[in-house]
């Protein structure tokens, strides 16, 4: 599987300042391509994005990222899909270039992806206007309300749903796991995911045949506790990469 770094945190709105630090821990040791950065203009580290990445593991970095890697997988498939880990929705506004906050609606509203190939899975924080948003598009979601004790009953759902795809683009942004777990990130949202929840889920999606690319985003070495999150990005990078 091809490896590739983006050391930015151009698209956090200053608010997960250090996780362009993650790339090099999490994928120490590993052959890897660095995409270009351009730390005063994330336009043009949008188009570098675009232009350099492929199918693959990409290891961000803000989650707005995933636009730019998204748009690439979209442009080479007529029916792509995207699961997304989350603790957020990411549909706050729609401003242009997309934060980490906004993305998936911009991908939407751009007609980047059919709203119906989006899924979010542990969602436990959102706004009114996000809630509204999912709801009259009828995003399909499951937050931890419905996460719990229902984990299997879950992934067979979204199993099912991704099948659909002719490509599946998987996103996993750490905050999807409960603090507990993975301190070291911008936001910190209790009642989410252990980490042997979230392994279940990845040793699943990872037997799809259509899973073409990944990514990893928001890990924050800046405010890990003892490495553990650091750590555990590396058992997930590990865990989707590796056979068996
Ligand atoms: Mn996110």
């Amino acid at each position: 599987m091809k490896f590739y770094k983006i050391k930015s945190s151009q698209g956090s709105l200053r608010k997960n300042n250090g996780c362009e630090k993650a790339p090099d821990l999490i994928l120490e040791g590993k052959e890897s391509v660095n995409i270009k950065i351009n730390p005063n203009n994330i336009e043009e580290t949008n188009e570098n994005i675009f232009n350099s990445v492929d199918e693959g593991f990409i290891v961000g970095g803000d989650h707005s990222i995933t636009f730019s890697c998204f748009r690439k997988l979209s442009k080479k498939y007529k029916n792509p899909g995207l699961v997304i880990f989350d603790a957020h929705p990411d549909c706050e506004n729609d401003f242009r270039p997309p934060s980490h906050e906004d993305f998936v609606k911009v991908l939407i509203r751009d007609g980047i992806i059919k709203k119906e190939n989006v899924i979010l899975v542990g969602i436990r924080t959102m706004d009114i206007k996000e809630k509204q948003f999912l709801q009259q598009e009828k995003i399909i979601y499951f937050d931890d309300k419905k996460l719990f004790n229902n984990i299997e009953e879950i992934c067979d759902v979204v199993m099912e749903n991704c099948m659909k795809f002719d490509a599946l683009y998987l996103s996993i942004d750490i905050d999807v796991l409960d603090p507990a777990f993975a301190p070291g990130t911008g936001y910190l949202e209790p009642g989410g995911l252990s980490s042997k929840e979230l392994f279940y889920f990845l040793r699943r999606l990872k037997l799809l045949n259509n899973l073409k690319m990944i990514d990893l985003v928001e890990v924050n070495p800046d405010k890990d506790v003892n490495g553990m999150t650091v750590k555990i990005a590396k058992k997930i990078v590990d865990e989707l990469s590796l056979k068996g």
